[in-house]
């Protein structure tokens, strides 16, 4: 393999350094008033989405200086290695193919000598199969009542993704059945889902890929106790649990029937698995048919990503946009405001998937990187971020590029609340892009000694994104979307998007310590002194 030269010293990055010295002042009110095509030019539209990114502080120059980066530093080479089925992911020595989830029956994608199409179709079928028999009330709980709950324990990748969906596409949902999600170990999340249900009617989804994450595993264990307490029969835990899981042996130990488990593969990263079996519970919540189209919203996304040239590529441009504000503005966050109260949790859905995948401190290579990589992603629903933080993107000293995303026709009834919500949305856009002067503050009447405070400088960068309704489809294109726009950035900056080596040190250190939590007399402790006296405090005061 060809170690790459390091970034910064590279002819493509000079050039965008050059660029930047050259472009950094120039504001978003004079490119638009010196090139009347520009909203037109700077937008294009893909899978059902549209993307409207001229509200950037990018010139055309700015976007052909960041496509060679992404001819030079391989981007598209990379993306036919993923779609190909080789094995990118260097430090687990595993192929990378989410794309390969959500392709149809009649595509190819080989890994070690086998095609994994028809297993990916085996699966679906086999939740599809699962989800008509619950949906319909076909299967029995041990007692013989229908299954009116569905509890998905889980967590990290296999939690974020299945609550955002169920939130996301909660209009598409059976409202017939109640959903919970429980992740976090501590007692109180467990508890206070399954306090006001009834376990004769209650179906657990462990979903871990390991299956062997301290979190769920604890909760699926109190899980169980909490089912055969109320019905009194091991025989139960085969109508009340199945499991997500790549690790059958442990799926069995645990007492699920592997019957009841529906598989999938290492080649699938835990932030990549909403759209494999670890979507069951959002397959129970819409149905097969929304989950396919789901699943053709992400391909379609996937086909237009691996096809379209780099200029014309949505998550290819958002992703060299990332770069532009992370690496020469010195930006170190991305705020994603959703316009839609159902995407709630897609803020930290995306905040798992951009800052898991692109948090990284060495390339590919194993060399330190030399300049910045994955930027913070976080963010809540507008409007209520209006109302809370966007004062420090509209006027502090933080440059904050926002990507606005927003559906053109409703959910709600409320049509007339919609107009309001969207003409918030591009009210907030235009506002942070061209601000308001001194003079145009002065204009108003303002005491002239108020007027700094009422001053906006403007020339805040935001992405615009709209899909036509917030569907299936739309959800998997968007996601998608994000997806690849992390892969790009993390094919620039030459590192491996597709490991986590950080969340497997944290599940290691806490084993160390439970132990000594709980152990009778005073156990030695050989941690530093902040935490042998953390430990001590912890053992006197936490009651019975
Ligand atoms: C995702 C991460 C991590 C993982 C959780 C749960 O990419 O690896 O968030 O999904 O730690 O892991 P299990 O599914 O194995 O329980």
């Amino acid at each position: 393999m060809t170690v790459k030269p390091a970034l910064a010293a590279t002819t493509e990055w000079e050039a965008l350094e050059a660029h930047y010295g050259r472009v950094k002042n120039e504001t978003l009110r004079a490119l638009f008033a010196a090139d009347p095509g520009r909203a037109e030019r700077l937008s294009l539209e893909a899978a059902g989405l549209f993307l409207d990114y001229s509200k950037n502080r990018v010139t055309d120059e700015t976007l052909r200086l960041l496509a060679a980066l992404a001819r030079a530093r391989g981007v598209e080479a990379r993306r036919d290695a993923m779609f190909a089925g080789e094995k990118i992911n260097v430090s687990e020595n595993r192929a990378v193919l989410h794309v390969a989830l959500r392709a149809p029956r009649d595509w190819k994608i080989v890994v070690d000598g086998e095609d994994v199409i028809p297993e990916v179709h085996a699966v679906l079928d086999k939740m599809a199969a699962f989800s008509d028999k619950l949906r319909s009330g076909a299967w029995k709980g041990h007692t013989g009542k229908p299954i009116k709950n569905v509890v998905n324990i889980g967590i990290g990748g296999s939690h974020l993704g299945p609550e955002m969906a169920y939130r996301a596409l909660h209009g598409f949902s059976d409202k017939t059945l109640t959903f919970r999600f429980v992740a976090n170990v501590d007692g109180a999340a467990f508890t206070e889902a399954t306090q006001d249900l009834d376990p004769h009617e209650t179906l657990f989804i462990v979903a871990s890929k390991t299956f062997t994450t301290l979190e769920t595993m604890t909760n699926a264990a109190a899980a169980r106790r909490w089912t055969l307490d109320a019905l009194g029969d091991e025989k139960a835990v085969a109508k009340h649990f199945v499991a997500l899981s790549t690790n059958a042996e442990a799926v069995e130990k645990f007492g699920i029937d592997t019957a009841n488990m529906f598989g999938f593969w290492d080649w699938v990263g835990g932030r990549y698995s909403m759209d494999s079996a670890i979507g069951l519970s959002t397959m129970i919540a819409i149905g097969p048919d929304n989950f396919r189209a789901m699943l053709a919203g992400f391909h379609a996304m996937d086909v237009h990503f691996k096809s379209a040239p780099v200029e014309r590529n949505m998550p290819m441009l958002m992703g060299l946009l990332a770069v532009w504000y992370n690496d020469f503005f010195g930006a170190q966050t991305i705020g994603v405001m959703p316009y839609s109260a159902n995407l709630a949790r897609f803020p930290a859905y995306l905040q798992q998937m951009q800052m898991e995948s692109n948090g990284k401190h060495v390339d590919m290579d194993g060399r330190p990187v030399d300049v910045q990589t994955g930027p913070v992603y976080w963010g809540e629903p507008g409007t209520d971020a209006q109302h809370s933080f966007y004062q420090l993107i509209h006027q502090g000293t933080k440059l904050i590029p926002v990507d606005m995303i927003g559906f053109c026709a409703p959910l709600s009834p409320l049509a007339d609340q919609h107009d309001l919500l969207m003409a918030n949305l591009f009210a907030q856009a235009e506002a942070l892009a061209f601000g308001k002067t001194a003079a145009e503050v002065a204009a108003e009447g303002v005491d002239p000694a108020h007027v700094p405070f009422r001053v906006f400088e403007g020339d805040r960068p935001t992405n615009m994104i709209l899909a036509d309704r917030l569907t299936p489809h739309a959800l998997g294109a968007l996601v998608a979307l994000y997806e690849h726009s992390a892969f790009t950035q993390g094919a620039i900056w030459n590192i491996d998007s597709f490991d986590q080596w950080g969340v497997e040190l944290g599940k290691v250190l806490a084993k160390r310590i439970i132990p000594e939590l709980t152990a009778a007399g005073e156990p030695a402790l050989a941690h530093d002194g902040s935490t042998n006296a953390l430990i001590r405090r912890y053992r006197r005061l936490r009651g019975g």
